[in-house]
């Protein structure tokens, strides 16, 4: 199966493990496009964090700038403002969280990792700040590196492509190759396809389908394919926050295809589902 299951440890480094991480997904945004506005209050927001954690998070990513389509970037000061008092509040009441930040910029991951963050992630892959690799590499921390095609502003007018598939892959090889040279070990990377990011339904579809493309890179997965529209696509689901069905499917089959890192708003129900998936492929019970 190739699994390459990995756990982030107390250090912020990644070590072999058996299970899937359940990535809790923490928007402290107004704009969010199925949360926007519910933990935009830093008191609410650790709540929600704690809540998560008793679900069964192993992980939570805190982000601050909404990337949904359409929407406008915010300025640093601003992604700062909302996310350290975020960051703080959750390590002072649950110091042993493992914390990822959200941000594709230099200034809020150095501030963030020295406010307890252990890992970042970019959601443009190094891409989007020149600072970001040697702030990443220097920090000795995991870094998730996603593809995206276009930015979030216009990224869902036309994504085109001639094999997803194949050029996913090929971004994500090469941008690992580009962290590795700007002084990030390889143990420290994980890669994400970008569900949604300038991808149609058939993209998306292919993507998780073909999904063993990706995990051949040999570095941990990450899928958030969490409440996303292509799900309305399929089910007719309007409403963001009830495509947690959709969710769970998309998690299960991607965790049977080798990802190990899961980022999700539902915890509970994909953390549940993730358990019986393990159970059931756990060969050594057969
Ligand atoms: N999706 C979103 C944001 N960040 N990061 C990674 N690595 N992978 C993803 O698929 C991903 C991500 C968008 O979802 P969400 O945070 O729920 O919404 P918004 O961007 O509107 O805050």
């Amino acid at each position: 199966m190739g699994r390459t299951a990995r756990n982030t440890d107390r250090a912020g480094t990644l070590t072999a493990g058996p299970s899937p991480v359940v990535v809790g997904i923490l928007n402290v945004t107004p704009d969010s496009f199925s949360d926007g506005g519910d933990f935009f209050d830093p008191e609410a927001a650790a709540q929600h964090a704690a809540s998560m954690l008793d679900e069964g998070a192993g992980m939570l990513d805190v982000g601050g700038e909404s990337t949904r389509p359409g929407s406008d970037p915010v300025s640093q000061e601003e992604e700062m403002r909302r996310v350290i008092p975020v960051i703080g509040g959750i390590l002072a009441a649950r110091p042993e969280a493992v914390i990822s930040v959200d941000t594709y910029r230099s200034g809020t991951a150095t501030a963030t990792l020295e406010a307890g963050a252990r890992l970042v992630n970019d959601v443009t892959a190094l891409r989007g700040d020149p600072r970001m690799a040697s702030v990443v590499g220097e920090a000795g921390c995991p870094v998730i590196l996603m593809h995206m095609q276009g930015e979030p502003k216009t990224m869902q007018k036309e994504p085109h492509y001639e094999d997803v598939v194949r050029e996913v892959r090929d971004f994500l090889a090469e941008r690992a190759e580009y962290a590795v040279d700007a002084g990030v070990r390889p143990e420290n990377i994980i890669v994400d396809p970008g569900i949604g990011f300038g991808k149609n339904l058939e993209h998306n579809l292919d993507l998780l389908h073909n999904l063993d493309a990706i995990v051949d890179l040999g570095f941990p997965v990450l899928i958030g394919a969490s409440r996303k529209r292509f799900i309305e696509g399929i089910t007719g689901v309007q409403e963001a926050r009830d495509r947690v069905s959709g969710t769970v499917a998309t998690t299960v089959l991607a965790y049977e295809r080798g990802a190990t890192f899961f980022r999700v708003h539902d915890v509970r129900a994909n953390r549940e589902a993730l358990a019986v998936a393990e159970a059931v492929l756990d060969t050594s019970r057969r």
